[in-house]
This record gives C-alpha cells, sequence and structure tokens, in this order.
C-alpha cells in the first residue's frame, strides 16, 4: 500500500519511513538522498556507476546504493523495494527503462526541483525566480543574483548552474530568494512550483534527443511560467516566449513584461539610443522611462555583445520586479564579469584572435557567437543531439574563412559544408585522443587564419563525446593555444570580447 504524499509539502511534515527511490549518483542524486535520509526516509539510490567518495558516504548516511546495468537497467531489488516516490536525476531522459517502469507501475516521480518545493520551508521560506532558455540561462541567474545581492538581499544562484536547490534549501542561514537556473529536463519533472518572476529567454532547437521533439522540449521550457506570481519576464524578439506566457496558467496580477535590444513599449525593458531602460517597473510608465546603464558603459566592462545585453535586460527586468533599484543594477554590472568559456578572448597573435566560446553547446549559442565577427576560422563539432545545423551553416558562410571539424560526428558537419561551400577550406581532426584533438584543432586553424581573422571555437554542440564537459573541451582549447602561439601573443590575457 503506497503512502500518501499529498501532505508532504513541508520540512516539517512526518517523512519517516517513506521508501524513495533516487535515481542517479551525481549532484542531483546525492543531494536528494541526502535530504530525504536526513527527513527519515528510507531511501534507495540506484545509478548506472556511483564514485568511491559518494558510495562511502551513502553508507555512512545510512542510503542504500544499487548499481543498475545496461542489461538489468531495473533491479530486482528495487522493484522488491516497492518505492512510494522516485526523484529522478535530470539526465534520465523520459524514454529511460526506469522512469518507464516508474510509470508502468504508478509510482509517482519527482525531480530534485519538486522535492526542493515541497520542503523549501526548512529555515526560511525564500522567493524563488526561475531562470530557463536555450542559452543565456547562466549568465542571467549571476546577473539577477549579483543585482539583488547589490540591493542587500541574501541570494542563492542554484539548480542548472551546479548548486542542487536542495543544498541552498538546506543552507543553516537561510535566504531571501533563490535564483533558480533550471534545464529543460529539470522542468520536465518539475511541477507545483509557484515562482516570484519567471523568464525564458528563448528557445531554439536543443536537446531533442532527451525529449524526443522540439515540441516536447519547447512544452517542457514552457512550465518555467506556471504559477508565478507577479512578473512573467518574456523576449521581445522570440514569439515563441510570448505565446508560452499567453498560455500559462498564472496567478491572478502577474504582469507580461518583454525585454528586446529595441525600443521598449509600456511594461518593457529595451535599448533607445544606445541606453537601456526599463518603461516597465514606474509609476508614469506611458510617459517615461527608467535609465539602467549604457551601451558604451558596457562595452567598456566588454559586456557589449548583444546576447549579453539581451540577458541583463532580462535580469534587471527580474532584479527590478523584486525591488533592486536601477543604481543597485547598474553598481552589480561594473563588477560583474562572464565566466570562462564564453566568449572569452585568449590571445591575440599576429593581428589573429582566439575565442573560447566552448559553451556554445548548440547551433543558437553559435550563431550569436559567429554574428560578433566578420571573418573568422570556426572550430566546430561535437554531439549534435539530433539537431539539426544546415540553417547555420548557411547562415555565415559570408564570414567564414575555413573549417576546422572537431568531435566524433564528423559526417553531418562535412556534408553540410560540402552542400552550401564546396570551395571553403574545410580540414576534419581524425584523432580520438582527447589530449590531442585540441592541439591539431589549432595547428590546422592557424593554417587557415591571416591577419584581422578570429580563430572562433564555438562547436554548435555538446562535448562529451570526446571531453568530460564544455569547461573541459575550452580548458584544452585554452592551452593549446598558449603551447602551439603563446611565444609570439602580442596579449596573452584572457579578455572578452565587446
Ligand atoms: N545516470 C544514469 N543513467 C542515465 C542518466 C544518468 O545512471 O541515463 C546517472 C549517472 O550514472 C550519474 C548520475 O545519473 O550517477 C548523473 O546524473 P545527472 O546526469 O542528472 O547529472 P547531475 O550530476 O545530477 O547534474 C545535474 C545536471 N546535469 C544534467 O542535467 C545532465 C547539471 O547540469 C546540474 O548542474 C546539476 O544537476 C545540479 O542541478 C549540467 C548540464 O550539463 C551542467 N546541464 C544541461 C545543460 O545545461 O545543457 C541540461
Amino acid at each position: 500500500m503506497s503512502r500518501e504524499l499529498e501532505g508532504l509539502t513541508s520540512w516539517h511534515a512526518d517523512w519517516s519511513g517513506l521508501r524513495v527511490v533516487v535515481a542517479g549518483a551525481g549532484v542531483t542524486g546525492f543531494s536528494a538522498a541526502d535530504t530525504l535520509a536526513e527527513l527519515g526516509a528510507d531511501v534507495l539510490l540506484v545509478a548506472e556507476s556511483i564514485d568511491d567518495v559518494r558510495a562511502s558516504m551513502c553508507d555512512v548516511i545510512g542510503v542504500g546504493v544499487l548499481v543498475a546495468t545496461k542489461e538489468e537497467p531495473v533491479p530486482a531489488p528495487l522493484i522488491a523495494f516497492a518505492p512510494d516516490v522516485m526523484i529522478v536525476s535530470p539526465g534520465y531522459p523520459p524514454r529511460h527503462p526506469l522512469v518507464q517502469w516508474a510509470q508502468s507501475t504508478d509510482t509517482p516521480l519527482w525531480g530534485d526541483i519538486e522535492l526542493a518545493w515541497r520542503v523549501r520551508d526548512k529555515v526560511a521560506r525564500a522567493d524563488w525566480i526561475l531562470v530557463t532558455g536555450t542559452n543565456g540561462k547562466t549568465t542571467t541567474t549571476q546577473l539577477t543574483a549579483a543585482m539583488l545581492n547589490e540591493s542587500g538581499f541574501r541570494v542563492a544562484p542554484c539548480g542548472n548552474i551546479g548548486i542542487p536547490v536542495l543544498d541552498a534549501v538546506r543552507d543553516p542561514e537561510g535566504f531571501d530568494v533563490y535564483i533558480v537556473e533550471l534545464s529543460s529536463f529539470q522542468l520536465h519533472y518539475a511541477s507545483g512550483i509557484e515562482p516570484y518572476a519567471s523568464v525564458c529567454l528563448n528557445i531554439a532547437d536543443d536537446h531533442i534527443d532527451w525529449h524526443g521533439s522540439h515540441a516536447a522540449y519547447e512544452q517542457a521550457k514552457a512550465k518555467v511560467y506556471a504559477h508565478t506570481r507577479v512578473a512573467c519576464v518574456y523576449n521581445r524578439a522570440d514569439q515563441a516566449t510570448l505565446r508560452m506566457v499567453e498560455n500559462a496558467e498564472v496567478v491572478e496580477g502577474a504582469r507580461a513584461i518583454g525585454f528586446g535590444l529595441d525600443s521598449p513599449g509600456p511594461s518593457d525593458f529595451g535599448v533607445v539610443d544606445g541606453i537601456l531602460c526599463d518603461r516597465a517597473f514606474l509609476e508614469d510608465r506611458r510617459d517615461r522611462a527608467l535609465e539602467l546603464t549604457t551601451v558604451e558603459e558596457l562595452a567598456s566592462l566588454g559586456l557589449s555583445a548583444p546576447h549579453i545585453v539581451a540577458d541583463i535586460l532580462a535580469a534587471s527586468a527580474l532584479a527590478r520586479s523584486y525591488g533592486a533599484t536601477p543604481e543597485d543594477i547598474s553598481r552589480a554590472l561594473s563588477g560583474f564579469s562572464l565566466d570562462h568559456h564564453r566568449s572569452e578572448t585568449i590571445a591575440s597573435v599576429n593581428g589573429v584572435s582566439w575565442i573560447d566560446d566552448s559553451k556554445a553547446t548548440n547551433p543558437h549559442a553559435a550563431d550569436a557567437s559567429l554574428r560578433a565577427s566578420s571573418s573568422v576560422v570556426w572550430i566546430v563539432g561535437g554531439l549534435l543531439k539530433g539537431v539539426e545545423i544546415d540553417n547555420l551553416v548557411a547562415r555565415h558562410l559570408s564570414r567564414l574563412k575555413g573549417v576546422v571539424i572537431i568531435g566524433r560526428e564528423k559526417q553531418a558537419l562535412v556534408d553540410a559544408f560540402g552542400r552550401h561551400a564546396p570551395q571553403l577550406p574545410v580540414r576534419a581532426i581524425e584523432t580520438d585522443d582527447t589530449s590531442q584533438v585540441m592541439v591539431l584543432a589549432v595547428r590546422a586553424a592557424r593554417a587557415l587564419a591571416a591577419p584581422g581573422d578570429v580563430v572562433l571555437l564555438a562547436p554548435a554542440a555538446a562535448s562529451m563525446d570526446q571531453f568530460s564537459d564544455y569547461a573541459h573541451r575550452g580548458r584544452l582549447f585554452r592551452e593549446a593555444v598558449i603551447a602551439e602561439i603563446g611565444g609570439e601573443a602580442d596579449d596573452t590575457s584572457a579578455s572578452r570580447r565587446p
């Protein structure tokens, strides 16, 4: 007889003896298992692999561990355990046998986000501000957090940014507000959240292999706006985000706030004559706008690339909805710098700039990156995740001087360049030795580049076929650039493109 779950909406509810399977032994799975063990639940962690440190920590906190194999993805002891609920890590796609088993046995499925929402009152009931989108999530999350920090709030950026929300919930000091970066995977498994404000920054093809279709991906992203209480922030340049807001069940009185690089209407954020303005959070917004900062000021901070300005406007909308002043926003921006591997200039050597945008893990991000330069040797490729690449290739032909293809899925790219630009020099890196991929790619790119060119690593693809993640890919690129051409560098200090 399975347990009643409806009453489990507080840290202080009776969780003891609840039988929970936690699927996944990464940061999410461990934070969920640790939380549930603390709450007195009976926890079984299952994963295809678990590292020794986490396995012995599970032993210490009394969490059982099961290793599932490809042959037996739903191990017999898990079935015998008969869980009341399963918490699934975001890496598990809906077609995974474990997820299918839960559905076929009517075992409720929660993500860690839903669990965190239920136990959010451990210390203090912080407000939640949600950030999703195909690109710009982490930058916007960090910007919003920095702005609200300047306003004196205790702020926790968390979620897909790398810190499980459950870790923020269990912080002994508590927070006023969480800025929760959510991936489409997390949104797929989340329900019941009532955010203070929310944004979907943009939407383009990504993670189609996980979701099964673009429609399913978009449906997951749209969940970000459900039950929003105060502000649904959307992108005026991306009608799909407005449609999501229009179709969302929000709390009565919640406002739709648009952001974009053009002139803002009332209830919008935008840019007029190089000035970033708020026309949403002021009384006389029909006639006036508040100045937040200028594009010139942002250029001096290396933050004026159009996609970054858009992120700044979205973050400003979220922060203003929560009470940040224009002065708080301007102060936050002057102390802000982008994370590594986001359009980061590694070196400028003999007139050639070497730029690491390893974070461009899908065509939409690579598109924004390519637009910033007029003459490019493009290092591209990796795991394409079922996403179509042809349009991106066709759109940027005029700025390409040459192409270096990395990654295991080379054929789709070789074919696309063959179709659209048979004359363009294209070099494919054939090694599978991770330590050599970037060394060979940098050598090939150097042979193609001339003064005035940019060599741009913007792979438009995930990295896990050859690297552990995008940061590893970017680090090896940086090391290869410095090793191969470092001696001649005019300036090897890292900086960001304007
Ligand atoms: N596992 C399986 N089988 C599967 C999938 C996973 O056994 O089919 C197990 C693995 O063996 C491993 C564990 O699950 O033990 C890993 O779980 P996970 O893949 O869900 O990863 P976590 O370590 O829990 O990290 C996740 C997010 N990862 C993914 O969504 C893939 C992290 O986002 C996030 O920071 C973290 O939760 C905290 O919220 C990373 C990411 O790449 C940065 N996100 C994608 C993106 O941004 O594009 C969505």
